[in-house]
């Protein structure tokens, strides 16, 4: 049984190879991959996010929490990676320009390649030029992700650069339905599940 509450104070105080080992162990009691998540790490990245609101900690605990969460990023990835299933379409997600924030987008990802689709990693900072190419490659979806209300309005060169070319979506923390509404784009989940039936949704229909 995995002590999900150790595995949050492991994420929460960035000890990484504590989480590791907490993943690895849950991993191996094939523990649900969605408790791990939603149980111990997601939850972890809430309150430290809470406390950097309230000043009681600082970039630098931030970041530490950030590397602990990526490590037990790293054992479950693979675990959810289609192996030898057929494509169900390729998606490009990347974290918009100046945005930095890859935790959750990296979690999309993840849920996207284990729901079996080619997902294309642009990474952090990406521009119009990167989704681009993304597109050149047969993206069929762009994702993005922003977790500053600074870099949100990025999104909108994104749809105005694509629209009509592939579908955009969006997501990140301070973004809403509301907002993507507004900019145009052709859809908006609030979390890495939601994101996978949104693609899931579109591409039904345009088949
Ligand atoms: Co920063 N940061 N940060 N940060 N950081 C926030 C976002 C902030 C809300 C903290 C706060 O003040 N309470 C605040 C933004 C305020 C605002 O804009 N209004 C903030 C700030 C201010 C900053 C800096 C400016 C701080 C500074 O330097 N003074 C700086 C900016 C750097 C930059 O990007 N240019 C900065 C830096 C950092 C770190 C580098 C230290 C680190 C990031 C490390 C990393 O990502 N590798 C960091 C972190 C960790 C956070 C918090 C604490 C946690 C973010 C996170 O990983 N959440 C965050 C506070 C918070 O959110 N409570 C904060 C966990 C993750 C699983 O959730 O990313 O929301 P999230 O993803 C979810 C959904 O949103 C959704 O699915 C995911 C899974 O369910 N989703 C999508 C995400 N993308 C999607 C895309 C989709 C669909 C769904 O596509 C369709």
């Amino acid at each position: 049984m995995t002590d999900f509450e150790a595995l949050k104070k492991a994420v929460m105080s960035g000890k990484r190879n504590d989480v590791a080992a907490i993943v690895q162990a849950a991993i191996d009691a094939k523990e649900n991959i969605g408790d791990i998540l939603d149980k111990g790490m997601i939850p972890a990245m809430r309150e430290i996010g809470d406390r950097f609101s309230k000043n009681e900690v600082y970039v630098p605990e931030l970041l530490i929490a950030a590397r602990a969460m990526q490590a037990g990023l790293a054992l479950i990835e693979p675990l959810l990676a289609a192996t030898g299933r057929k494509s169900m379409g390729k998606i490009a997600i990347g974290t918009v320009k100046g945005d930095l924030h890859d935790i959750g987008k990296n979690l999309v990802a993840i849920m996207l390649k284990g729901a079996g689709y080619d997902v294309i990693d642009l990474g952090v900072n990406c521009d119009v030029e990167k989704y681009k190419g993304a597109l050149e490659q047969g993206a069929q979806i762009l994702a993005c992700s922003a977790l500053l209300t600074t870099t949100m309005p990025y999104m909108k060169e994104i749809v105005n650069a694509f629209k009509g070319k592939a579908k955009i979506i969006i997501g990140g923390a301070p973004v809403t339905q509301a907002y993507a509404d507004e900019i145009g784009a052709d859809g908006y989940s609030d979390d890495a599940n939601g994101a996978v039936k949104l693609v899931d949704s579109i591409l039904k229909k345009s088949a």
